[in-house]
């Protein structure tokens, strides 16, 4: 199914009433949290705290690990394990397509008194009480924005920052499609506060050791082309085992880059990214650049995501998950861009 309500001011209303109503109040990031996912939640963490409400941030990973990317964000102090946030009464998640990215803390929230959903997927599944959905949105953190502007809390630094690197991320650095004069007028607005939109780049984009460059080469030489995989667009793809990575001491979010260095190839329509993770399952990534909604096939893979950039976790041996996307993408409609 497809999301297409926006937000009415009812949902807004009841989102703030339900956020300061006095009871203690959960936010949450989808599991393995994105700039937008995290950076949206804090940003609505630090709001609420300046107005006294007794809020947490959370994820539902265990182990309970920040992403190196994400650790210089404002609002650290607000970030609280699973097991520590148990009882709280109001949840809001943010960037969370389908009920199963809450991870382990997906039965508290469907236990909440009040659920708030902000998101901006197309995929998104409708669960929760209170709907805050775009999915015209190019960032669940220009929803996370207007929010804090409901609650009544004044923009500063510390709160454009997150939400900043949401929308940095999201945008790819402001060329994707969904990126629109307003999304520019809400750069414009977060980077009025003062806030150092340099060092945020340096910290997301430029800023890895160099182990990570020797495992992204390592990744792009063994990179495979298919020209006349998807339909005869074209297939591009790597695999980045975890003994690999481990050997050179990297957690997975250092392998974030390759699929972004991958999907440069003008032979193939889509790229695809099979990593390892320390548990040894897989995490497919997949990035079109267009013809192909990539959303669809991570969904019927039991992922999901955006038309140009979508992913799901799978086990067993790469080369039959890959065989798996390879036929789905060669089934795959080809789209108008
Ligand atoms: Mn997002």
């Amino acid at each position: 199914m497809s999301w297409t309500l926006a937000p009415r001011d009812a949902d807004w209303s009841a989102a703030v009433d339900a956020l300061t109503s006095g009871g203690s109040v959960l936010l949450l990031a989808h599991v393995s949290p994105d700039a937008d996912a995290l950076g949206s939640a804090l940003a609505v963490g630090l709001a609420l705290e300046s107005l006294g409400v007794d809020v947490a941030v959370s994820f539902g990973d265990e182990p309970f690990v920040i992403p190196r990317i994400l650790r210089s964000l404002p609002g650290q102090h607000l970030l609280a394990s699973p097991s520590e946030v148990k009882g709280r009464a109001i949840v809001a998640t943010f960037d969370v397509s389908s009920i199963d990215r809450l991870g382990v803390l997906r039965a508290h929230a469907e236990a909440a008194s009040t659920f708030i959903a902000v998101d901006h997927h197309a995929s998104y599944t409708g669960f929760g009480g209170v709907h805050l959905v775009d999915v015209t949105s190019p960032a669940t953190a220009i929803l996370a924005l207007a929010l804090v502007d409901r609650l009544g809390v004044t923009l500063d630094a510390e709160i454009a920052i997150p939400i900043y690197a949401g929308l940095l991320t999201d945008t790819g650095s402001f060329k994707y499609v969904a990126t629109s004069s307003s999304t520019h007028e809400v750069a414009a607005r977060l980077l009025a506060t003062g806030m150092r939109h340099d060092l945020i780049a340096r910290h997301i984009y430029d800023d890895e050791p160099f182990g990570a460059l020797q495992m992204l080469g390592a990744a792009l030489q063994r990179s495979v082309l298919e020209t006349s995989s998807v339909g005869g667009l074209g297939l591009v793809w790597t695999v980045v085992p975890r003994d690999e990575r481990l050997a050179s001491g990297l957690p997975l979010d250092a392998v974030e880059r390759v699929i972004d260095v991958l999907r440069i190839a003008n032979e193939a329509e889509v790229a695809c990214v099979l990593k390892q993770d320390d548990r040894g399952d897989w995490r497919i990534s997949m990035r079109s650049k267009g013809q192909i909604d990539v959303s669809s096939i991570a969904l019927g893979l039991g992922g999901g995501g955006h038309r140009y950039a979508a992913g799901y976790t799978a086990q067993g041996d790469p080369i039959d998950l890959l065989e798996a996307v390879r036929t789905a993408l060669a089934a795959a409609p080809h789209l108008p861009v």
